[in-house]
């Protein structure tokens, strides 16, 4: 069965796919759908989106339209897209589907040995059939002027054989369609035709007819009697027809050949000419999909399940940000805490979380207290601690202790940061990082109160200076010859650095320090325990403490 192992009935990356080896193939299924008694339906796709439209409402196989496909790229059903640039649509439906595509091959692009080319890389693309029709390169679309020039039949049976003996896949589907009737040439040329056709090797007969009634395919349907599976196309005559007599005559399968591009069309005019009137999406917003239904249509959830699969640290990442206390900055923090000031029109947590996300932080959680209620952002995990009045930084982080699991960042409220510093935490090995300026108190007026840092070595600078640091201790107050630099509230925990963080909490809980231990507290007594290493920053961060702090992040941003 040629390249039966990959063109199985599933997409071939994302959501879908499943059980690749031991399902049939695509083609397999298209011919079960055309060789089955029952009517089959194939439904119009022309693009990715289309064909999994199509697939959720519940149709078994997709007609890849040559005059949608076209007209979808803004162009003429008369071969202006080239026939690799059709391949590159029909790729993006069959990866965004599990159903059999039947193709429109037109006349199959020129003669045999186009065919022959065309038919391998159908099999390569995963694409399940193809039916070609007995007219000339460029095609016209059948629906345009009269008796359009036909292929002279033992040539084009040479373009069946040639497309024969090219699948890949035994159960590709090669269908013939006769245009005798469109072109006027009567019954009986149809009838001859077709079974040329049928002799060369074609699967099935696709009888077209662009009259407004059925009375001729009944007649071809009758007159052929089911020497090979009929397929039709009832674009013109489909309204005076129930479905039920095609059902009854035997035929094999209807095309329902353009009707998602068309009602596309319709509903695109409409929504651009309200939004167009209006210059506003207010009337448009319940009538179009929302927005996570593309999401969903694609499959973004396949795409998190990867993400925690393959990209386990980033993917995993959370983090903590504290934000409890109210801060003391006059009119500034009257009704809302410091992390809601403004700084140049977001608020300082607004900045925060942004940075957090760029740095590919997926769920924030933010330790609430003074001014809870204004504590208001899209996207973050409110965490309260109603006691934030009398209990410090590390009841408060103990508060959102059940996120503190897997990778996890720990952050301060008002801290401001550049991206290019959280990336480096995120880079720096180690269970538990801490970011620390190397110019301790920069720019910071004599007697502010800093969480200095004691650490193994100094920072050097040096291009070359790549040995692990690892902090010794971090508080207020530390001698003054072992300050090699300030913590900038910032800080990266692994799994394990989670672990150890969730165990220092519950030991200054079980010692009754929990209340009122703050960060550098913590990171002391887990740096007595365990390798706490430092990843050591110059500038480009700031936090917010007093009036000037604001002035200089309303300047940093
Ligand atoms: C198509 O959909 O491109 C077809 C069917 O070939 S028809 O337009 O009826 O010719
Ligand atoms: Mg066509």
């Amino acid at each position: 069965m040629g390249n039966n192992v990959t063109s199985t009935g599933v997409a071939r990356d994302g959501a879908m796919s499943t059980a690749r080896s031991v399902a049939p193939s695509r083609s397999a299924a298209l011919r079960e759908l055309i060789f089955s008694p029952d009517l089959a339906f194939l439904m119009e796709a022309h693009n990715g989106i289309s064909a999994k439209i199509a697939e959720e409402t519940g149709f078994r196989g997709l007609w890849a339209s040559g005059l949608t496909i076209s007209a979808s790229l803004g162009l003429r059903d008369s071969n202006e897209a080239s026939w690799t640039q059709v391949l590159d649509v029909l790729e993006y439906m069959a990866d965004a589907t599990t159903l059999p595509i039947l193709v429109d091959g037109d006349t199959g692009y020129g003669n045999f040995n186009n065919v022959r080319r065309l038919v391998r890389k159908l099999g390569d693309t995963h694409i399940a059939g193809v039916c070609i029709e007995d007219k000339l390169f460029p095609k016209t679309n059948s629906f345009i002027g009269e008796r359009q020039p036909l292929a002279d039949i033992d040539e084009f049976c040479g373009r069946i054989k040639a497309g024969k003996d090219s699948q890949t896949d035994d159960d590709f589907v090669l269908v013939a369609r006769v245009e005798a009737l469109i072109s006027g040439h009567g019954m009986d040329e149809a009838l001859l035709r077709a079974e040329a056709y049928h002799a060369a090797g074609a699967d099935a007969i696709l009888i077209h007819s662009k009259r407004s009634t059925a009375s001729e395919i009944l007649e071809f349907t009758e007159k052929w009697a089911n020497r090979a599976p009929l397929v039709i196309v009832p674009t013109m005559y489909s309204l005076n027809t129930p479905t039920d007599v095609f059902r009854q005559a035997g035929i094999s399968t209807i095309i329902w050949a353009n009707h998602n591009l068309r009602s596309a069309i319709s509903a695109m005019r409409e929504t651009s000419r309200q939004i167009f009137e209006d210059q506003s999406l207010r009337e448009v917003e319940g009538r179009v999909v929302p927005v996570k239904e593309i999401f969903r249509m694609v499959g973004n959830a396949e795409l998190e399940a990867a993400e925690r699969r393959y990209l386990p640290g980033k993917a995993n990442l959370g983090a903590i940000v504290l934000a409890a206390s109210g801060g003391n900055l006059g009119e500034l923090t009257e009704g809302k805490p410091k992390c809601m000031i403004d700084i140049r029109g977001q608020s300082l947590l607004q900045r925060l979380v942004t940075s957090l996300s760029n740095g590919g932080v997926r769920e924030i959680s933010v330790v609430r207290g003074a001014h809870k209620d204004a504590v208001v952002l899209p996207g973050i995990v409110p965490v309260d601690n109603d006691r934030f009045a009398e209990t410090g930084e590390v009841f408060s982080l103990a508060c959102a202790k059940e996120r503190i699991d897997g990778e996890l960042v720990v952050s301060y409220g008002d801290v401001l940061f550049r991206d290019y510093i959280l990336d480096g935490l995120l880079q720096t090995e180690g269970d538990i990082v801490v970011v620390a300026d190397a110019q301790a108190g920069r720019n910071k007026p004599a007697g502010t109160v800093c969480d200095l840092v004691s650490t193994s070595r100094p920072y050097t600078g040096d291009y070359f200076d790549d040995e692990p640091v690892r902090l010794k201790a971090m508080a207020a107050a530390l001698p003054a010859d072992a300050v090699t630099g300030e913590w900038i509230g910032l800080a990266r925990f692994s799994a394990q650095g989670s672990e150890w963080l969730r165990e220092e909490i519950a030991a200054l809980e079980a010692e009754g320090l929990l209340e009122k231990a703050d960060l550098p507290l913590l990171f002391t007594r887990l740096a007595a325990k365990h390798p706490v290493s430092v990843h050591f920053i110059t500038s480009h961060w700031l936090d917010v403490d007093t009036l000037t702090d604001v002035a200089a992040a309303r300047n940093f941003t």
